[in-house]
């Protein structure tokens, strides 16, 4: 049985990626989209149908963020392999578990993140906003979508609750187990548009991209009802088609969501805060109690959620950190490689005597 061919437009591409590409891109290579990210190389379709290719080392070594799904690739004519990456329109990252805070790449050109989270006590305001902080980074527009709400008798005030932070971002409360019902999702799956599942494990991102995507392999596992904590079974890093043209990428749950250097997504999270401490009379308020302070007053009168402004704190701690971290890998990596091209002059002076 042949692969379908679907043209670059089903495929998701927009003219602007071609922006970054001269003529000469195309004389020995297409674009293809990545579909899924193996070890031994990357699944992707073209108008030309799908193929398997490798990713030369200096393409990798060219990388600041290593290819995800959902990115464009120029595979050369000649042979199966990558020519180079086709810059992304938006990529969803977050920082590795562990200390040494390395980027991972989610998803790329993606245009609408899904954050999942269940009618249930895995619900969690500040959680909410550390997702949402991350789809502002990435510049993609964030939908808050609620399941379970078949579990739940107060689905309702889940719905308020996450709209409260959601920021004018939609909210959707779905049962994820029925296909029929989630046709409040439709407005972000017409065809060629691209969208992501985030959010804990056990929310029911599977279950939702099962019901789109249809007669797929089935991807989820049941959870334990007692505690409501779910088994982390989403391992691949894939993307599929949904019924109606999209492509859909799940993801695998994620324990611990840190933000990174994500300085203008909590911004933009956050930008009710930010316009009160833009409102203190100092400019240099540290909200601690000083005379005129915006965000102490909003606090005070209930404007301002105590839950809220804590949360904001906390991740503009991480993303200074995160920021100089960033600062200093960077300074170290630019004298490490003075120092490395000095010696390798200093040899071929040697050599040339
Ligand atoms: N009743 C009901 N059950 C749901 C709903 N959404 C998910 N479930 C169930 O919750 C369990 C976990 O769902 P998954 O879709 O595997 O969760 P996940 O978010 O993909 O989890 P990870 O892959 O571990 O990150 C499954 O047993 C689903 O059937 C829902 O809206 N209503
Ligand atoms: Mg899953
Ligand atoms: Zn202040």
């Amino acid at each position: 049985m042949s692969s379908p061919v679907y043209s670059l437009h089903q495929l998701g591409w927009r003219a602007s990626y071609a922006q970054h590409l001269a003529l000469d891109d195309f004389e020995s290579a297409y674009p293809a989209r990545v579909m899924a990210v193996h070890r031994s190389g990357l699944a992707v379709h073209s108008s030309r149908g799908q193929a398997h290719v490798v990713v030369p080392q200096r393409v990798v070594d060219a990388l600041e963020v290593s290819i995800a799904v959902g990115d464009w690739v120029l595979v050369e004519d000649a042979n199966e392999r990558v020519a180079r990456l086709v810059e992304r329109q938006s990529l969803i990252e977050r920082i590795g578990a562990g200390t040494d805070g390395h980027r991972q790449s989610i998803a790329a050109n993606v245009d609408t993140l899904f954050v999942v989270s269940s009618c249930n006590e895995d619900f969690n305001p500040s959680r909410l906003e550390r997702y949402l902080a991350l789809a502002h980074q990435a510049g993609v527009e964030p939908v808050v979508v609620l399941t379970k709400a078949d579990l739940c008798s107060q689905a309702g005030a889940y719905v308020a609750q996450a709209h409260g932070v959601a920021r004018g971002a939609a909210v959707v409360a779905v049962d994820a187990t029925r296909p029929e019902g989630l046709g409040a999702l439709a407005r972000w799956l017409a065809e060629g548009s691209t969208v992501a599942f985030v959010g804990s494990s056990g929310v029911g991102k599977s279950t939702l991209t099962n019901a789109l995507v249809g007669n797929q392999a089935r991807l989820t596992s049941a959870i334990r009802d007692d505690d409501a904590r779910g088994r982390h079974t989403t391992t691949g890093r894939e993307m599929f088609l949904t019924c109606t043209g999209a492509w859909v990428i799940d993801t695998p749950g994620m324990r611990e969501l840190r933000v990174g250097a994500a300085v203008e997504g909590v911004q933009s999270a956050f930008d009710d805060v930010q316009s009160l401490a833009l409102a203190c009379r100092f400019r240099d308020c540290s909200h601690g109690g000083e005379a005129g302070c915006a965000v102490r007053a909003a606090l005070d009168e209930g404007r301002l959620e105590q839950r809220r402004w804590v949360s904001y704190q906390k991740l503009q701690r991480e993303v200074t950190e995160a920021s100089r971290t960033a600062r200093e890998r960077h300074e170290n990596n630019r004298q490490f490689g003075c120092m490395a091209r000095s010696a390798m002059r200093a040899k071929r002076e040697r050599q040339g005597r």
